[in-house]
């Protein structure tokens, strides 16, 4: 049996990635692809839950203590994505460790002091990073309630992202009819499928 693949969608907020993660694990489920949706923050853990705290503005943390909470938050999970990754289930990830570095670095955090935490994290195979300039985003419904929702703080979380792109990482032009970006973004992550099963990979991890 050939493992799962990690397929993960970054971005900067309200670029469509919930609806296209949300669309990809249905297509995929859909054509006998065992395939599981996770989203970063994990907010029902007792960690997420203080996370949420904070992103809704009721709690106060250090930049650096919430930093640490977001990787925690990530380190929690990795058991039993290995396992579902291990038994062939395929995993759709909305956010993950680019994200806790892109954001925390925006606010001027040292990037290596950043990455450290995840150093070890299972691996993504592919990454979709959702572009959109900040001010298209801030155009789409919901735009404003949470903490980092602001047009200056999103553009220099847009450069970081940039900074850790490598080839696994797809740009996807999130500006785009959200059918024409599902269809794209099903072919590549069939097209990775289809290469793991010809010649499968090891699990890699983050930053090693
Ligand atoms: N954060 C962090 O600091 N450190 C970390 O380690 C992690 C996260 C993991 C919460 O993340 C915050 O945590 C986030 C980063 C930080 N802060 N910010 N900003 P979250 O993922 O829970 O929340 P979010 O980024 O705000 O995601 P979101 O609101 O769920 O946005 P989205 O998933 O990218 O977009 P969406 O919900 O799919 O779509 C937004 C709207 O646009 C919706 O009305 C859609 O119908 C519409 N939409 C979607 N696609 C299109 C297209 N193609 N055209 C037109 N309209 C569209």
């Amino acid at each position: 049996m050939t493992r799962g693949l990690f397929i993960l969608f970054e971005g900067c907020d309200r670029s469509g990635k919930t609806t296209q993660s949300t669309r990809l694990v249905q297509a995929l489920n859909d054509s006998g692809i065992k395939t599981k949706l996770l989203k970063f923050p994990e907010r029902t853990t007792a960690i997420g839950k203080m996370i949420d705290g904070y992103l809704t503005q009721s709690t106060k943390l250090s930049d650096q203590a919430i930093h640490l909470m977001f990787s925690a938050n990530r380190w929690e999970a990795m058991e039993q994505m290995q396992a579902d990754l291990e038994s062939g289930i395929t995993l759709v990830v909305d956010r993950y460790a680019y994200s806790g570095v892109a954001f925390s670095a925006a606010k001027k955090l040292d990037f290596k002091w950043c990455k450290a935490p995840d150093v070890g994290l299972l691996a993504p195979d592919r990454v979709f990073f959702m572009d959109i300039h900040p001010d298209d985003a801030a155009k789409r419904a919901g735009y404003g309630e949470e903490i980092y929702e602001r047009r200056e703080f999103q553009i220099e979380v847009r450069v970081k992202f940039f900074t850790m792109m490598d080839k696994a990482w797809s740009i996807v032009d999130a500006n785009k009819d959200m059918d024409e970006i599902h269809r794209q973004i099903l072919f590549l992550t069939k097209k990775a499928i289809q290469k793991q099963e010809e010649g499968p990979a090891p699990i890699g991890r983050l930053w090693v």
